[in-house]
């Protein structure tokens, strides 16, 4: 038999755009385990790319939802072929894309409640979705819908104030309004709405399983201070809405025991756990141990940015979500659409497409670039929403260009203070306390501590504190010739 065929554990799914992926960890939460199926490669009778289908539109993105549930089929299968014991699982959970929403038919739920131990969950669930191909967080098709629930809530900064961000395309209410009328037939039948996440959470416990605080944040429907569904968000996207979401519940909360589908079919133990899954983003917050006053930044094709708040200051740019670990305290996400590809133009540029020229131009400049200051938003950026490359000299007068070493420099302290600046815009305060007696910190202690990249060079406090509120009128004059005066 396997090594790891008979360690207590728990099991951590990941519904993500490309791949269903499990882990297992054990009791001193060291992986032990992985599986995991890409959607393109493993289910190529989905036809998706990347997971998902853009539709001709080129703002509508789908993806199937009997594809997910096929791909749990698979990896489950392939877990139980490498003999792998699901009795000693004590708990599941997991995470998903955010955003993306499955629609249940009326109907599904006591298909669900009876699923037949011999017959693969793909088989038996065919027919209990409304809609087939489920909007995901990259569609960018519902601005009408955004504009109307903004308007219904005084004012996109009102809305952010209430559901932590302004109207966005991806966020679910918006998606909903959208079915809702163009397609009432399918929505009038439709007996709940799950996110992705607790779309997966109901295939383990075999009933619909509710919808986390944290991952309902990415919604527009949900009030992050009190936890509840706004009547007047649910009011603008569609009729008899709270019913089909059911009430949400903390993202650590137990919803029940796994359904004995999964007892009889690959042995699980009846008592086993299903605890709420959330969406990506908190899981990664959870996941990286973040504590108050920490910050993660992700650098991808897009950066992103994860912060923990305790007193969040939702703006027009950035979301705010309840924090999954601590349902008082909040997380702030920010995403900067110019990243590693950025990063590597300007790499091939002044530093002849090699990151050792990089790191050496880097070393070969003071912190603080002699004043010298840059924007590099090849493509439109997202925060703040502006275009262009912009050098400004130690005069802050514009310039058309810097020396190469210059401008390596000139980018990643530009990159970096665009994400303090914004981060405190949502917030953030630099040199916060950690916080003291937080459960979750203690029980992830046993876990090998997470690398740090880097650490702050000393003496950047200073210098870095003194060159931002430059930085910030700079960003502002940039935003005024592009949005023309403020009001
Ligand atoms: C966050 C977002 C993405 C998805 C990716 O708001 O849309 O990060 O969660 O899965």
């Amino acid at each position: 038999m396997a090594e790891h065929a008979s360690r207590r554990c728990c099991l951590g799914w990941d519904f993500s755009t490309q791949q269903v992926k499990v882990v297992a960890v054990d009791a001193d939460l060291n992986v032990f385990y992985e599986e995991s199926v890409r959607f393109d490669r493993d289910l190529p009778e989905f036809g998706t790319r990347g997971g998902v289908h853009i539709h001709k539109d080129g703002l509508t993105v789908t993806s199937p939802v009997l594809m997910w549930v096929q791909a749990l089929d698979i990896v489950l299968e392939k877990m139980k072929a490498s003999g792998f014991d699901f009795s000693q699982v004590l708990a599941v959970s997991g995470a998903g894309q955010q955003h993306g929403s499955v629609f249940w038919k009326a109907g599904a739920s006591q298909v669900l409640t009876s699923l037949s131990p011999d017959l693969p969950l793909g088989q038996q669930l065919q027919a209990c979705f409304s809609i087939t191909d489920c909007p995901v967080w990259m569609d960018s098709s519902t601005t009408a819908q955004c504009r109307r629930l903004e308007a219904a809530a005084g004012g996109a900064q009102a809305l952010s104030r209430l559901t932590g961000s302004r109207a966005y395309e991806r966020f679910t209410g918006n998606q909903i309004a959208k079915i809702y009328q163009q397609n009432p037939e399918a929505y009038s039948n439709t007996e709940r709405i799950s996110l992705v996440s607790s779309f997966a959470a109901s295939l383990f416990l075999g009933s619909y399983s509710p919808v986390d605080y944290s991952d309902g944040s990415g919604m527009n429907l949900l009030q992050i201070h009190d936890k509840v569904w706004s009547q007047v968000c649910l009011g603008a996207c569609a009729p008899r809405l709270e019913e089909k979401l059911g009430p949400p519940v903390p993202s650590c909360a137990a919803v029940g025991a796994i359904s004995s589908y999964y007892v009889w079919r690959y042995g699980f133990h009846p008592g086993c756990q299903v605890v709420a899954f959330t969406g990506d983003n908190p899981a990664s917050l959870a996941g990286m141990r973040l504590e108050e006053g920490d910050i993660a930044v992700s650098l991808g094709t897009s950066d992103t940015l994860f912060v923990w708040l305790r007193e969040p200051v939702p703006a027009l740019e950035g979301h705010v979500f309840c924090n999954p670990v601590d349902p008082q305290h909040f997380l702030a996400l920010l995403c900067f659409k110019n990243g590693s590809l950025t990063r590597e133009k300007v790499r091939d540029e002044s530093a002849s497409c090699s990151w050792g020229e990089f790191s050496r131009a880097l070393r070969s400049t003071q912190m603080g670039n002699g004043g010298n200051l840059g924007f590099y938003f090849d493509v439109m950026e997202i925060t703040p929403e502006a275009t262009g490359r912009h050098r400004f000299n130690a005069e802050g007068h514009e310039v058309s260009a810097f020396p190469r070493d210059v401008e390596v420099r000139a980018l990643v302290e530009g990159q970096f203070m665009a994400k303090r600046l914004h981060a405190e815009g949502l917030g953030y305060r630099v040199g916060l306390v950690a916080g003291t007696n937080m459960p979750f910190s203690e029980v992830v202690k046993l876990a090998p501590n997470p690398r740090l990249a880097a650490t702050p060079a000393p003496g950047a406090a200073q210098v870095y504190e003194a060159l931002l509120p430059k930085y910030a009128k700079l960003e502002q004059r940039i935003l005024s010739q592009v949005q023309g005066p403020p009001e």
